[in-house]
């Protein structure tokens, strides 16, 4: 038996001993966020979760402490699978420049850093930290730790990432944000007569004629940062557009309502509690995988810190997820548009 082969036997081995990690649902290779800024293969919610066996307990700006290896095409399938268990041995031994782009494209040269880490940074054997240029016995080691880690499939979304793309354009005042506490129903208020008397402000995160109702209806193309973020590849801030968007704002949100599975448009059928009381998102309704039945009803919203009327700029300091119920009593006509709903996450 070679090296290569006996490694193999070893690793399998260890994987059936390992992690007792439940089996996850997929979805056949979807599109899982909206956003994956470190490009690792796990989504930036995921990551942020507070289960490292679907992808948390992990940093959304960290490209190393997923490692999900890519295949011929240079795709990540956002799961840890013996593939890529594989994929590592098959590297075994070899050693190179620790600085390659883990993005590139892999295959064809000896070494390639998608294929190596650097030890652990942690208690977890999984989370580790930058290539050190030999792909050895500690790699397989760190890859077969996190064997079944799945960001595909349901998640625990306690904590908000440091930066999002899908946002629903409309920026909470934080003051407003600071009151809500996770499942109490909430109306949000947009008062296009003089925005800072309600509790939103439309912000233009994209550009384009049609952008920002585009985003109304299934959240924005480009990603923003909270404020101070260290490395982070997107603005914090966004205009908000002038006038009265109490018209197009009506169109995106029924667009949403009217467009969501019923088997995914409740609260209940959407949201677990866990233990601790907060709540995740529930299995059959992951709301992130492209074309996810629950994908329109859970806005991804940003929290900025002030209001402002006119054409002006507001700066995001947080993300919350928001299941949307409806539109409340006062409808959206007029100068203001109301919606009700509540938010997920703290
Ligand atoms: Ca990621
Ligand atoms: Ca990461
Ligand atoms: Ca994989
Ligand atoms: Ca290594």
């Amino acid at each position: 038996m070679g090296v290569k082969q006996y490694l193999l036997t070893f690793a399998i081995c260890a994987v059936l001993v390992a992690a007792g990690v439940p089996a996850r649902e997929a979805h056949g290779g979807e599109a899982f966020s909206p956003t994956d800024v470190d490009g690792d293969g796990c989504g930036n919610w995921a990551e942020h979760g507070s289960n490292s066996g679907v992808g948390g307990e992990r940093d959304s700006l960290n490209v190393w402490d997923f490692f999900d290896t890519p295949d011929s095409e240079n795709a990540r399938d956002g799961t840890i699978s013996v593939a890529d268990i594989a994929r590592v041995i098959m590297h075994f031994g070899a050693t190179g420049d620790p600085t390659i782009d883990p993005l590139s494209f892999p295959w064809g040269v000896a070494y390639h850093t998608a294929f190596d880490r650097g030890g652990p940074v942690g208690a977890n054997l999984w989370d580790q930290a930058p290539p050190n240029g030999s792909i050895a016995i500690d790699d397989i080691g760190a890859i077969v730790a996190q064997f079944g880690h799945s960001c595909t499939g349901a998640w625990g979304v306690f904590t908000a990432p440091p930066v999002s793309a899908g946002l629903f354009p409309w920026g909470v005042a934080a003051a407003a944000s600071e009151q809500a506490l996770p499942g109490e129903s909430l109306t949000l208020r947009y008062d296009a007569n003089n925005v800072v008397a309600g509790t939103v402000n439309p912000m233009l995160i994209d550009s384009g004629t049609t952008a920002h109702l585009d985003a109304l209806k299934g959240g924005s193309e480009n990603a923003l940062c909270i404020l101070a973020t260290a490395d982070c590849p997107a603005p914090s801030s966004a205009f908000s557009e002038p006038g009265n968007l109490v018209g197009r704002s009506r169109d995106g949100v029924k667009f949403r309502l009217d467009n969501t599975n019923t088997a995914c448009d409740e609260w209940d059928e959407i949201t677990f509690e866990d233990a601790e009381g907060f709540y995740g998102l529930t299995e059959g309704c992951s709301t992130f995988a492209a074309g996810g039945p629950s994908r329109l009803r859970v806005l991804i919203v940003p929290i900025i810190q002030d209001l402002c009327n006119g054409s002006c700029t507001v700066t995001v300091t947080g993300f919350r997820l928001f299941f949307l119920e409806g539109f409340a009593s006062g409808g959206c006509t007029g100068l203001d548009c109301e919606i009700v709903g509540r938010f997920i996450t703290p």
